[in-house]
C-alpha cells in the first residue's frame, strides 16, 4: 500500500544511527523530514533529535547537514548547512539546496552535548 503524497513529503526511509563507537556516549536518534520549497531543489528540513535510549529531547546540539548521492560518486558538492534550533526542544531546522532530485544520503553531524553522526537515505522529489 503506497501512502498518498502530501506537500510535506515524508522522506524518511531509513532510521538508525551510526555512532562513533564510544561506549559511554549518548547516541542520538533523528527523525528528518524535508519539505520542498517554492524554489526548485531547495528544501526546508525539520530534524528531531532524541537520546536513542531514554527518548529525551537532545537540546543545544550543533547540527551540520550534508547531502550526497551514493549513486553518483564525486558528482555533487552540496554546501553543508548548519541547522538552527526549532520551536520545540530537540528540534532543529535546516535549509538545504540540492543539485538534482532523486535518492540522496543525508548526514547529520552532531557536536556539543552529543557527538554523533547519523546517516539517512532520503528521496527528494519536486514540489507536487
Ligand atoms: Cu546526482
Amino acid at each position: 500500500m503506497i501512502a498518498a503524497r502530501n506537500s510535506l513529503l515524508s522522506l524518511l526511509i531509513v532510521t538508525g544511527s551510526f555512532g562513533s563507537g564510544l561506549a559511554a556516549g549518548v547516541k542520538a536518534r533523528a527523525e528528518v523530514s524535508c519539505a520542498a520549497t517554492a524554489k526548485p531543489l531547495e528544501y526546508d528540513c525539520t530534524i528531531k533529535l532524541s537520546d536513542s535510549r531514554s527518548g529525551a529531547a537532545l537540546t543545544d546540539v550543533e547540527v551540520t547537514v550534508r547531502a550526497d548521492m551514493p549513486s553518483m560518486p564525486m558528482a555533487h558538492n552540496v554546501k553543508p548547512a548548519k541547522a538552527m534550533p526549532g520551536n520545540e526542544p530537540g528540534t532543529y531546522r535546516a535549509h538545504i539546496k540540492l543539485e538534482m532530485h532523486g535518492d540522496w544520503v543525508v548526514k547529520l553531524d552532531l557536536v556539543g552535548p552529543v557527538r554523533d553522526r547519523i546517516v539517512k537515505s532520503m528521496r527528494f522529489e519536486p514540489k507536487p
